[in-house]
Parts: structure tokens; sequence; C-alpha cells
């Protein structure tokens, strides 16, 4: 189809304030982005802050997790990609996208960048969140050094431009739009993305074990674009019965949920897992970054997760060809990698809150596998991190494992949970949480973590003991980042408070809500004795002294936080 000449038209238009991207991308009530202009200047401002002769001819590729004001979203970013010189853009069917299958577009088709609609696990809906972030050349979101500059646009922009003939009101028809010097192309959503994950897995193992009576398997996409990836890998390519997919229908408000795979936010399946009805239980988030992955009665930590597949790497046939270049963690994920790291003897990093920071360790191929207490779990396969990808590596490991019991009917199959607690008899276990308290006064919580601030750079908490001596704090820091491949500074990303036993407490402020303040407490302890205890009994102590330090409660009038993972 061919649409003649692109009419383009300057705009004027006026700042609007507070467009700073937080830790991944701008995210915001739908509301706010439904004003006049204001997702059009994120978009100009994104543009005005690459280099023109990039963006002259270049390919773009756009795509979200199908919440509510994708589809207006998507056609703004035409009008505005073609005025400014952007050569084709590459977007999803029916505009979805899961934001590893857009790492995966963005590195196979070598596009220079990618828009990416979504506020990942935050709520939906008119009165939900919505949320946009750029990707850089390497399929990873863009550094701090990029964000700012986009941000910087956003406080001076005057004029926006837009070509007014460009729009593809309807995704569902794969094809080709064109005008003269610029064109749309829709993408199967999956497909780029089942090539790779093909090269990574042995799929005809991993069939052999879904096919398998003893083994089963629900996935719950939570009603975001994980459920048409779901559909296609798992149950036509994998052969998973499709009873046991559930919320694989993307919603526009996550079907009234909170499409975050949690203890607390994904109900359903936590109370099937817990009723022992699978082997194995996996969810994934809006965007379908995210996973959470459950045993028969038993949750895996994503820190333990993590730390088990790098141990495990050779069951996989992507890092038998590449080998394991190193390993990474953010800060505040609890420190069962580095025991792997140690063991294996690779390369270890601990780099801030935010998937943005493994980039640079990827791109010098220093870094292999990586992962983040808040679900998050990855490689250098892509640039973002991936859901499906931890659920088949979890598979890949569980098959392998049962090579000879698969092909033994008789054989009692070795379960997730037997791997995890042999992994923790020959590393040791870190007891591990993660303490949220939503949507709390910006206020306090600000003053709250300034007071925090003030006791660390005193040193006033150097050498206080607590219950009968056992815990002695012995260093405590803001976190400051120095990343060793382009030399930059990341400063303020999180307060940490480390003891005598090597046991930790973090505070943060989350980077990615769009009202009020969330404030994240970790707490992370080690034990190569007491591997099967409950780890909120395991960690009672240090939990009553990290609310005993922050004076959370009198900062922020509560008692409870909303999730504990
Ligand atoms: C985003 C980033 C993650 C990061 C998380 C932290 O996740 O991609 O790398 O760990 O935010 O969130 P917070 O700042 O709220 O603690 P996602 O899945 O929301 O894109």
């Amino acid at each position: 189809m061919t649409g003649g000449k692109l009419i383009i038209k300057e705009i004027e238009t006026k700042v609007y304030q507070g467009q700073k991207p937080g830790t991944s991308g701008l995210r915001k009530r739908v509301v706010e982005f439904q004003q006049e202009n204001y997702l059009d200047n994120f978009v100009q401002s994104i543009f005005n802050a690459l280099p023109s002769e990039q963006v002259k001819g270049s390919l773009f590729v756009v795509g979200g997790d199908g919440r509510y004001f994708n589809k207006d979203a998507i056609q703004v970013i035409f009008k505005i990609a073609a005025a400014n010189g952007v050569r084709k853009i590459l977007v999803g069917q029916n505009g979805l996208l899961s934001t590893p299958a857009i790492s995966s577009l963005v590195r196979s088709k070598q596009a220079l960048g990618a828009i990416l609609l979504t506020a990942s696990h935050n709520p939906g809906g008119p009165k939900g969140d919505f949320g946009i972030k750029y990707n850089i050349s390497n399929g990873g979101p863009a550094p701090e050094s990029i964000t700012n500059a986009i941000y910087q646009q956003t406080l001076s922009i005057k004029t926006i431009v837009k070509a007014e003939n460009v729009e593809v009101r309807d995704l569902s028809k794969i094809g080709v739009y064109e005008w003269d010097g610029f064109s749309i192309e829709i993408v199967d959503s999956i497909d780029c993305y089942l090539t790779l994950m093909k090269d990574i897995f042995n799929f005809s193992q991993l069939r052999q074990l879904i096919s398998d009576k003893r083994f089963t398997l629900k996935f719950d996409a939570m009603s975001g674009v994980t459920g048409v990836y779901a559909k296609r890998i798992l149950s036509q390519e994998l052969g998973l019965s499709i009873d046991n997919l559930i919320n694989c229908e993307p919603s526009e408000d996550f079907n009234n949920g909170h499409p975050d795979p949690n203890l607390t936010y994904a109900p359903l399946l936590v109370d099937m897992m817990n009723k022992g009805l699978f082997d194995m239980g996996c969810a994934s988030d809006g965007d379908g970054d995210r996973n959470m992955i459950l045993g028969n009665k038993f949750f895996l930590n994503p820190s333990d997760s993590v730390a088990v597949i790098a141990a495990n790497y050779k069951s996989i046939p992507y890092f038998q060809k590449t080998g394991l270049k190193g390993l990474a963690r953010s800060m505040p994920t609890s420190a069962a990698l580095e025991h792997v790291a140690k063991s294996l003897q690779v390369p270890f990093f601990e780099v801030p809150t935010g998937w943005k920071f493994f980039g640079n360790l990827m791109d010098a191929g220093q870094l292999s596998i990586c992962g983040e207490e808040s679900f998050g779990t990855g490689s250098d396969h892509i640039r973002e991190k991936d859901g499906l990808w931890a659920v088949l590596c979890w598979l890949q490991i569980l098959a392998d494992r049962n090579q000879t019991q698969l092909s033994n009917p008789n054989d009692k199959l070795v379960s997730l949970q037997d791997i995890v607690r042999e992994h923790w008899e020959k590393f040791g276990r870190n007891y591990y949480s993660r303490y949220d308290y939503e949507e709390v006064d910006a206020k306090g919580a600000d003053e709250m973590m300034k007071s925090l601030l003030q006791q660390i750079q005193s040193k006033s908490l150097i050498g206080r003991k607590f219950h009968q001596d056992v815990y002695e704090i012995v260093e405590c820091d803001d976190f400051e980042y120095f990343d060793p491949i382009d030399k930059s500074v990341s400063s303020h990303q999180g307060l940490r408070i480390k003891f005598s036993d090597g046991s930790r407490i973090i505070y943060r402020l989350s980077g990615t809500g769009s009202s009020g303040a969330t404030i994240r407490i970790y707490f992370d302890k080690y034990d190569k004795v007491s591997l099967l205890n409950d780890p909120q009994q395991h960690l009672k102590d240090l939990i009553h002294i990290a609310l005993d330090l922050s004076k959370l409660q009198q900062y922020t009038g509560r008692n409870e936080p909303n999730v504990i993972t």
C-alpha cells in the first residue's frame, strides 16, 4: 500500500515538568499521558536527543504490552518518527511485542533503537499506568547519559514535527505500508524471538519433559503480552496443554489485575502451587521481562533462581557454545550468585538496580548471566531481562537432570526443589526477603532516607551491636557504581548496611512507581548449616533492626509492608 508524499506539520507545544525517566523509562498515570502533547513531547525529545544524522534513514522497532493507550501512542510515534526522518518502523502485530522480543528484534534487524510502550508490572487501564522507554541499538535500555539528554530536551521543547498523513489504525494484518521515504512493516510478534529461543535451548528435550506424565507445568501470563508467546512457544511448539495456560489473553487493564509476578499479585497460581497441584508454576509480568518460578509447595527466590541457573549453565546449549564469561547481579539482590562465581572462577560484577547497567558488560564480552531480586533473570542473548527465557532455562535444567529418568518410566523425577536444595547444600543458602511499602507519602519517605543517609555519612552506625551482640555493623554506604566499561559514575543507588557476619540490609526508593513513593527494604543473610528454615523466621532479627534504624513507622505511618517477597 502506498500513501504518497509525507505531509509534515510543525506544531507548537509547551513544556511539561517531571518527564524524567525512572529506573526503566517514563511511567505515569494514563491521564497524565492523555494531556495535550504530553506523549508527543517525550517522543519528539527522544529524536531531539539523538544525533540527527543517525536518525535520518534509520530503522526503529515499536511495540508494547497491549495496555490501555498503547494503540493511540503507536499512531503518535508513527507520525513523529516519519517527520524526523526515520526510514522504517517495524511494529508488532496488533501493536504487541514483549520487551525481550523487542530486544531480539532490534539486534537481529540491526535497528537504531526501539520505543517500548509499557509500564511493565504496574496496573493498566484508563485509571492505571502507562509507560514509554527508549532502547538503543544493542537492544537494551538507554543508559543514563541518553535518558538524561532526553529529559533535558523535555525541559526546553518548543515544537513537535508530525507527518499528518501517516496512520495505520488496523495493525492486525502482517504487511508493509509505504509513503515516500518512509514505511511501516507489521511483523509477527513471536517469530524472531522463537528463532532465538530455538537456538538457545534443545526444544526436543523440552518437549520430552513436558509430554512426560510425571511432570506438570502451569503458566500464568497475568493477562500481559506473554500470553501470545506462551501459546505459541509453550503450547504449539513444546506441547503443553492449553488448559495449563492461564490469563493468556492480553488485556488492556490486565483483567483488572496487577501484572506483577510475585506472591501477592499472582494469587491464583500461588494458591494452586501451595496446594501441590503442579510440579512447576511460572508467571510473567505485563511486558514479559519478569518471571516468578514456583515448585510444588515451594517458592523459588529470584536471587536463588539466577544462582542455580548459573551453576547449571552447562545444561543449556547456548552456554555450552559461548561458555560463561562472567556473572552479575544488582546490588540489592542476594549474594547467592557470588558463591557460584567464586566456585566457577569467573568474573563477578555488582551493579545498581536497573537492567541498563548490565548492557555495557555484555557488549564488552564480560558477562553471560545476570539477575535481579525484582524477578528479573537474563543473559547476553539479548539486552533485556527475559521472563520466558528463565522458564525455558529451568525446563532445560530439569530435562537435562532427568535425562535418564525420562527414559525409565518407573523412576521418580528430580524436582525443581530437589535441585535448589542440592544447590544450598553445595554453596550454602542466602536467606533473603524484600519488604515493599507502596505508595507511601513521598515527603515521609524522603525524610526517612535522609535521616538514614545522615547516620551513614556520620559513621555513627559503625560498631553498633544488636541482639546480644550477634549483629555488629561493620560497613555502611550510599552505593555508587563505577562502570568499568564506559567509566561513568552512578551515585545514590541505595543505602547499604553490612554486618560482621556478612548480613546486609539495604534501603531504596523504587524508581518505577507513578505516584507517591515506594520504599523497599532488602534483607540478606548467609547460612551454611541451617538450610531449610522459614526465611521470615530466619531473618526476623535483621528485619527488626532495619525497622528500628529507619524509624519507618514514625516517618510513614505504615505498620506493615504491602508486599513481602
Ligand atoms: C525495572 C528494571 C529492573 C529493575 C526494576 C526495579 O523493572 O527494568 O531492572 O530491577 O525496575 O524497580 P524499582 O526501582 O521499582 O525497585 P521493570 O520490570 O519494571 O521494567
